[in-house]
This record gives C-alpha cells, structure tokens and sequence, in this order.
C-alpha cells in the first residue's frame, strides 16, 4: 500500500508553490489518482498505444516520468519487440530516486534509463513513441514550443506522441461546469474543500493550462499534422499526434 496524500489538509498561513520534492514524491501514487480524472485509463492505454506503434530498433520516452508509471505501462507492451530501449527522464531528485529503484524491482529485458535532467536539455532521436503525461503544462510557456519541435524532429516516420494535459476552456459555462465536476471529483475522493484550496493556491502560477485548440495550433507549429484528443474526462484529457509516414 502507498501513503495517503495529506499534504494541504492542516491550514498553512503562507501557501508556497508546488514543488515535485520528496514529501511530494513519497505520495505521489495516491494524489495523481486522486486528482486527475482519467489517469489510471490513460496509464493502461499507453500501454496499448505503445504496442502498435513501438517499432524494433526504437527509442521510447518517458518525459516528466514522476515515479515511471508511464514507463511501466510502455515496458509491459514492448515483449514482442527487440531492440527498444526507454528514456525517462524528470527534474526532481527524489522522482527519479524513486522511479530508479521501481523500476528496478520489476525484471524485464527492456532496458530503461533513468535520468535526472530537465526534459528540455534531452536530445530526441530514433523515437517510436514519445509520452508526455501532464508534463508540458509545467513547463513555462515559452518553452512548450521548442519541446514540442524537438519531439518532432527526433520521432521517426509514423512515431506518435501522447501528450495529456488539464486543459482550459474558452467558453465560461463549460470552463465553469467542467472546473466545478472536477471538484467534485476530488471531494468524491476524500479530499477536504481546504485540502482543495491550499493545493489550488500552490499550483497557481506553475501549472499553466491552455485549451486544446492552442494545444493543437502549438503541435502544428512544431510539425504535427495528424492531432485528435482520444480521451477526455472532465477537464482532464490526452492527444494523440502522429507524425506522417514517408
Ligand atoms: C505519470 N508522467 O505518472 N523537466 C523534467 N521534468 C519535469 C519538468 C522539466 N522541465 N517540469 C516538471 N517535471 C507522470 C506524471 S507529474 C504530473 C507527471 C502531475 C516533472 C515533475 O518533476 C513531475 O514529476 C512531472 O513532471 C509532472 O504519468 O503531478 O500533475
């Protein structure tokens, strides 16, 4: 059994950004499924997604990897390949601490590396299937679009990207319905309103959520042709993109 996420639930005076630290990291099973609508069905769907679109001799990432779950999800579809090898790679210490030793505890021929750096210094290449699992709305703005260009370019011919984000919506009723479904979704799953609104304060100004459509015009611009949402869940959802075949 993991611990239990109760990091918000005592009131703090001054809430101080979110940070993947190691009180972060020693919970974070527990807040990713708490929080996120949608996560365990988009862990397993990588998998599926990994299995026919991993091609032989192929690099897949796992960029943002936390505690390596997508990872794991990318290893368990990777039997009838040869040749693969996973990157996954974050910038917190204690993730990758973490990610290091799980991964190591299950065995499997597939090797994976493990790396403590930021996604944005990591040089793409020879890659089948590229994960980005809420990672890129971490990043600053400005940065999205060189990422999301360096993924393009280092993806083979048919490689695809899954990039799953919480997402902002233009028109208000629906932003409104859509935040307030969330909500409930989290009370649903024991948190408190105070739990809700400390962690809401220390997320404000370091999780920067856009819409899909500037989600889209963003993977255009960096060369991705062929973009579709394949899941959503309140205001929670993934993207496939694929880049064209020769
Ligand atoms: C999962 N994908 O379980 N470079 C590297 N890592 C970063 C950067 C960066 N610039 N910015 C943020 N991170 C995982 C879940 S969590 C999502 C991903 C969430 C890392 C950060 O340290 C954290 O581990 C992860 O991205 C985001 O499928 O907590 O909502």
């Amino acid at each position: 059994m993991g611990n239990t996420d109760n990091i918000y639930s005592k009131a703090v005076e001054n809430i101080s950004g979110f940070t993947f630290d190691e009180q972060v990291a020693q919970v974070f099973p527990d807040m990713i499924k708490r929080s996120v609508p949608g996560y365990e069905k988009i862990i397993q769907t990588i998998a599926m997604i990994t299995k026919r679109c991993a091609v032989n001799n192929s690099n897949l990432y796992d960029l943002g990897c936390s505690l390596g779950a997508a990872t794991l999800s990318m290893r368990s579809a990777l039997k009838e390949t040869t040749g693969c090898k996973i990157i996954a790679v974050d910038n917190s210490e204690a993730m990758v601490k973490r990610c290091s030793a799980t991964i190591a505890s299950y065995r499997s021929d597939i090797p994976v590396d493990v790396l403590n750096d930021d996604i944005c210094n990591i040089h793409i290449e020879n890659a089948s299937v590229v994960v980005l699992n809420f990672t890129l709305q971490f990043l600053t703005p400005e940065k999205r679009l060189q990422l999301l260009r360096n993924i393009y370019q280092g993806l083979r011919p048919g490689g695809v990207l899954v990039l799953s984000e919480k997402f902002v919506f233009d028109d208000d009723p629906t932003h409104q319905l859509l935040i307030d479904l969330h909500l409930d979704f989290k009370r649903q799953h024991g948190y408190s309103d105070l739990e809700i609104s400390q962690k809401r304060s220390s997320l404000e100004n370091v999780l920067i959520a856009d819409t899909v459509t500037e989600h889209y015009q963003r993977l255009q611009h960096a060369g991705f042709k062929h973009n579709n949402l394949w899941y959503q869940c309140f205001n929670f959802g993934s993207i496939i993109s694929i880049k064209e075949k020769i």
